[in-house]
């Protein structure tokens, strides 16, 4: 119902803030956004909104900011592209305490649904050597052998949902976002993943006249990348399934990080030279999204091309450049 107060928790952040717009645009008029940034660092802020800035590793913000829901869209976490996460596996792992503490206070306040981001990164990373990889079917969690960290906070948070369900009875759902680009992300500043930083990258260059890139590994390892608009169509609607384990919420689109950069190039009309930084962050050698179970349950999967996905993200991302840069050097 319309009136029903739904929250976000990580509503200052890129998938939080468009969850929240695309509630708004939906006509729900009861929304609890919720963040531990100051309103001024979050990607979309809205005025009615019930915004609170509050740390939700605490218990008492959790109980706070459940009081009174129906539905909870828990997407608060500390993290970020391989750059980030692989320099900060312990402040990945403490994001637990609001996975857990969220849990249990929307479990008192018997809220209705629970929903819960997990992510690609609880994949086994021996399923993930070779770039040819065969896409990951959500049993292939286990055994476990998640990303470092982050991976293993994402693993348990699922398992802590699993058993919420079964032994209160709170209804849980679970998505495995696999890499969520788009305009109004993170685009610099270390915590960005791999298409907001190279489009960054591809700009920089028009900007300096340099026409050079790094690239982190060699540029074989492969990803598929999910335009937000399909984020935006498969949470809520995941939410509302009796989808009970977790699902791959990612399309089967696999490129390489070489091919991400074509396309990144194509649209600023540049050809640069690339320098492969072997040293640099890299994560798993290939990682895919299997959709059979999600198109078996929701007749649907993500399907936005990677082309189009990118164009709007990297016209948002020049314009912030431009923004913060100045236009004078915009070439
Ligand atoms: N971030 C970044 N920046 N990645 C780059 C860059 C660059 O300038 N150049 C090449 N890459 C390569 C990385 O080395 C990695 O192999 C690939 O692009 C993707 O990096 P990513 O987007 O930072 O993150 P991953 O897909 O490896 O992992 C992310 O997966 C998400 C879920 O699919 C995680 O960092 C989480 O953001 C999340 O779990």
């Amino acid at each position: 119902m319309s009136r029903d107060l739904i929250v976000v928790a990580g509503a200052g952040g890129f998938i939080g803030g468009h969850l929240v717009s695309h509630f708004r645009r939906n006509g729900f008029e009861n929304i609890r956004a919720v963040d531990i940034k100051p309103f001024s660092e979050w990607y979309q802020h809205f005025d009615g909104v019930d915004n609170q800035q509050l740390d939700l590793m605490l218990l008492e913000n959790c109980r706070k900011v459940c009081d009174g829901a129906s539905e909870v869209y828990c997407l608060a976490a500390d993290m970020g592209g391989m750059g980030f996460i692989e320099l900060n596996k312990a402040k990945c792992m403490l994001t637990v305490l609001i996975g857990t503490h969220m849990l249990q206070a929307a479990q008192e306040a018997e809220v209705e649904r629970f929903f819960y981001s997990s992510s690609a990164c609880v994949y086994n990373a021996d399923k993930q050597t070779s770039e040819d990889v065969i896409a990951l079917k959500e049993s292939d969690a286990y055994p476990a052998m998640p990303e470092d960290g982050y991976g293993w906070e994402k693993l348990f948070t699922e398992r802590m949902c699993r058993h919420f369900r079964e032994d209160f009875g709170l209804e849980t759902r679970i998505a495995r976002f696999h890499n969520v680009y788009g305009p109004h992300g993170t685009w610099d500043g270390g915590r960005e993943k791999a298409p907001a930083a190279i489009c960054r990258k591809v700009i920089q260059a028009k900007f300096s006249g340099k026409h050079e890139i790094e690239i982190w590994g060699d540029g074989k390892q492969t990803r598929s990348f999910m335009y937000i608009d399909d984020c935006l169509v498969g949470v809520p609607a995941i939410m509302h399934s009796d989808i009970l384990e977790p699902i791959n919420l990612g399309t089967n689109e696999l490129v390489t990080i070489n091919q991400l950069v074509d396309i990144a190039e194509e649209i600023g009309e540049v050809k640069l030279e690339r320098r492969y930084n072997l040293d640099a962050p890299k994560g798993v050698n290939g990682r895919n999204s299997d959709n059979t179970k999600i198109r078996e349950y929701l007749d649907w999967e993500p399907g936005i091309p990677l082309r189009e996905g990118l164009e709007k993200t990297y016209r948002w991302i020049y314009d912030e450049y431009v923004a913060k840069y100045g236009a004078a050097r915009a070439v």
